[in-house]
């Protein structure tokens, strides 16, 4: 008999197979993880009906304006001070649970394999544009870092404050964090991104709504558990305004 639960876990084991390739199995860590965990699994296997790549674009159908939104630029003198050097001294930092702490370069990042994609972004304030994006794929820069068998979600710490204090964050779990589109853009629409859209680099997780694409990214972490980060909902959004943590489109 085929219920509503096995097709759940069938369906979320399919969604993990990228990473199963790489020799983990984190579909049995998150069927067996906390409530909260499990809470998450089930709320984005309950998306498994969606095909597999987000939508792609051709040239001629890319917005001819792209409008900033959410923070215009991220409000600390660090990055001031990295934005005044064009990010020259910027570097990635890579944390937590993975085998080799990394600290990363502009420069490094862009001469990575690259993947392009022309998405549509989906705003929840019921706005939509099409763009270009282009940079290394998120999986690459954590293959190099060595996630633990331990790790079950990826946190992206950005460079502004909201309201004047409260760092912006988001995080994604290992499904997203493996896909083929999901990249760290540092190019949009075939020049280096802007500040208004979060330079030096920018998440692209194009299976997912607006407010999951952190911009100025800073810091990469990740974590067996999103409880202890700011209010522990897994995202700015989530803590302050009762997004879902799994915003998918
Ligand atoms: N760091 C950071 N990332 C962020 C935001 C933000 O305010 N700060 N806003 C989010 C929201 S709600 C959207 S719709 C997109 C906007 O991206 P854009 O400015 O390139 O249009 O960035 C997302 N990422
Ligand atoms: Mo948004």
């Amino acid at each position: 008999m085929i219920t509503r639960r096995s097709l759940l876990i069938t369906g979320g084991a399919g969604l993990l197979a990228g990473c199963d390739a790489i020799g983990r199995s984190p579909a049995t860590q998150a069927i067996l993880g906390s409530a909260d965990d499990t809470h998450k699994f089930l709320q984005r296997s309950l998306r498994v009906g969606r095909t597999a790549l987000a939508r792609e674009f051709r040239p001629d159908q890319m917005s001819p304006r792209f409008r900033v939104n959410g923070s215009a630029t991220a409000n600390t003198p660090e990055y001031a001070a990295h934005a005044a050097t064009n990010f020259s001294d910027w570097r990635l930092s890579v944390t937590g649970l993975v085998a080799r702490p990394l600290s990363i370069s502009l420069a490094q990042l862009q001469s990575m394999p690259q993947r392009a994609q022309i998405t549509r972004h989906d705003c929840v304030e019921g706005w939509s544009a099409i763009g270009k994006w282009q940079g290394p794929h998120l999986s690459r820069i954590l293959d190099l870092a060595g996630l633990r068998d331990t790790a079950k979600y990826i946190v992206f710490h950005c460079a502004d404050r909201m309201g004047g204090n409260t760092p912006y964050y988001e995080s994604i779990d290992l499904v997203d964090a493996y896909h083929p589109q999901t990249i760290l853009a540092w190019a949009m629409n075939d020049k280096r991104l802007s500040i208004g859209h979060g330079a030096p680099i920018r998440l692209r997780v194009e299976r997912q709504l607006g407010y999951k694409h952190a911009k100025f990214v800073m810091g990469i972490e990740a974590v067996d558990s999103l409880a202890d980060i700011a209010g522990g909902k897994g995202g700015y959004w989530e803590d302050h305004s009762g997004y879902e943590w799994y915003g998918g489109i």
